[in-house]
């Protein structure tokens, strides 16, 4: 579907809002094989920060609950940092692919480019309503916020809860909360505590507002990214400081989500996911997560920055207490979700995903796909087929701390249904491994990789970009790099 066609879609669904909810409920039959979605992600949420997965410290009763009632996940992968993560999940892509290598910051001039098909593009073409409740990260221009990007919907704080900016009025440092494309109010980091629970009332509110027909909730938290701001009923109430009681909160959230599906008997006909953006940001000690027994954190493509924590519930269908060991990631659920609401996604524009519905529904244990690919930014650093993880490049342990001696040496080899804490470099032992990854991953990198690929997209752009609210002005991030490349340049003039 061309650009155009796909906004004349939405605007035309846009209209279908205004029919009045008797009609609407006509035609319920016909809609109630479509399955309901719901897909609470976590921000920085290590793969060992619930108890379905390790934690210990944290008590996450709701989260453990749902595990047994439904299918834990455990190669489920994202991506390395938030936007690219965000981007991955909402388009069936790679980052790379779309042109979404690393962080937004407010007032930039790019986003997800709005002519990219979402999840709920793809759901909204179905009959779904649609909603996202939380953070967004994917642009904060007009053009790219979720309104722009298939939901009918938005309520939240439109990018990650530490780029405050001061306020032209008062000075004081702040977040905006965004509804749709308005600001309603500009947050303190204070403010900040009852985060959790306003978007838990917005998305229960959104859920008891569609009951009768199918929805897609894409309710992508604010926590637990630092500054690390738990409701009031949970500070101090957990064993592992304010990182913890902020875990217990996101426990708390999940059970109002289940309870009201229990309540409005939606139970059979919804499918909930659980899983987070990208690792624990370790740089930030006691406010940061936990992913062992992997090694690494957020930045990085060691498994420890982007294999995360993933449960998945659909009571009737996904058999209580499994698990799933294959191969799998946030870019397979738009082609997953798709199929289960009885759809197919065209062949172009192409996407990285493969409908995972085998997986859940118990008809298969396989990966739905040849490998997954880790990228930072552009750059392939590594590739996974089966248990064998092939390195290609240096690895940070995670954002902010240097590579390690041993993640200098290139390639490596790992196995990681045998050490999935990559420490033994296999690589002199399996040749033929090594040559095999290697060619999948050359592939992938001349395809979508590097500064010169072929099938890359392009990114959202606007040419006068502006932040939310009047901000007292600082220099643009783009200026200070230039004045560094500038003092750089000078430099070298000196020294010929
Ligand atoms: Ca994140």
């Amino acid at each position: 579907m061309s650009i155009s066609l796909k906004r004349t879609a939405v605007v035309m669904l846009a209209g279908v809002m205004l029919i009045p909810l008797a009609v609407i409920s006509a035609s319920e039959g016909a809609a109630a094989e479509k399955p309901n979605i719901v897909v609470i992600f976590i921000d920085d949420m290590g793969y060992a920060d619930i108890g379905p997965f390790g934690a210990t410290k944290q008590k996450t009763p709701r989260l453990d609950t749902m595990a047994k009632e439904g299918m834990k996940f455990t190669s489920f992968y994202a991506a390395p940092v938030c936007s690219v993560s965000r981007a991955q999940l909402l388009t069936g892509c790679y980052g790379a692919r779309i042109s979404v290598p690393g962080v937004y910051f407010p007032g930039c001039k790019n986003g997800l480019n709005p002519a990219e098909f979402t999840i709920a593009d793809r759901l909204k073409e179905r009959g779904y309503a649609t909603a996202c409740i939380g953070k967004w990260h994917l642009g904060d221009q007009t053009e790219f916020l979720p309104t722009k990007q298939g939901f009918d919907h938005y309520f939240g704080i439109p990018y990650s809860n530490d780029m405050q900016k001061p306020t032209k009025q008062t000075g004081e440092k702040v977040v905006p909360l965004v509804c749709d494309e308005k600001v309603i109010e500009l947050l303190t980091d204070e403010q900040q505590n009852r985060i959790v629970e306003r978007y838990t009332d917005e998305a229960v509110k959104f859920i008891c507002e569609n009951k009768g027909k199918p929805f897609f909730l894409y309710f992508p938290h604010t926590a637990v990214h630092t500054p690390i701001k738990p409701g009031e009923a949970f500070q101090g109430k957990s064993n592992n400081g304010r990182f913890g009681d902020w875990v217990e909160e996101i426990d708390w959230s999940v059970g109002r989500v289940l309870d009201t599906l229990k309540e409005l008997q939606l139970d059979e006909k919804t499918l909930v996911v659980f899983t987070s953006d990208n690792g624990p940001w370790l740089i930030k000690g006691p406010d940061g997560g936990c992913a062992l027994p992997l090694r690494g954190g957020k930045g990085s493509t060691w498994e420890g920055g982007v294999r995360v924590p993933t449960i998945m519930r659909w009571p009737g269908k996904i058999a209580p207490a499994s698990v799933c060991d294959a191969v799998a990631g946030t870019i397979d659920l738009l082609p997953t979700f798709v199929a289960l609401a009885g759809g197919t996604v065209p062949e172009k524009p192409v996407i990285d995903g493969r409908d995972i519905s085998p997986l859940l529904l118990g008809k298969s244990t396989q990966s739905q796909r040849e490998a997954h690919y880790y990228f930072a930014s552009y750059n392939l650093q590594a590739v996974r087929q089966g248990p064998w993880k092939l390195a290609i490049a240096n690895q940070p342990e995670t954002m902010g701390k240097a590579v390690a001696e041993d993640a200098k040496k290139n390639p490596r080899l790992y196995n990681l249904d045998q050490e999935i804490g990559e420490q033994t470099n296999l690589a002199d032992k399996h040749p033929d491994i090594v040559a095999r990854l290697q060619a999948l991953a050359e592939k992938m990198s001349a395809e979508i990789g590097g500064s010169s690929p072929t099938c890359r997209r392009p990114s959202g752009e606007v040419m006068d970009p502006k932040t939310l609210y009047p901000t007292e002005d600082t220099p643009p991030r783009k200026d200070k790099k230039a004045k560094k490349k500038q003092v750089i340049d000078k430099n070298s003039v000196t020294s010929k």
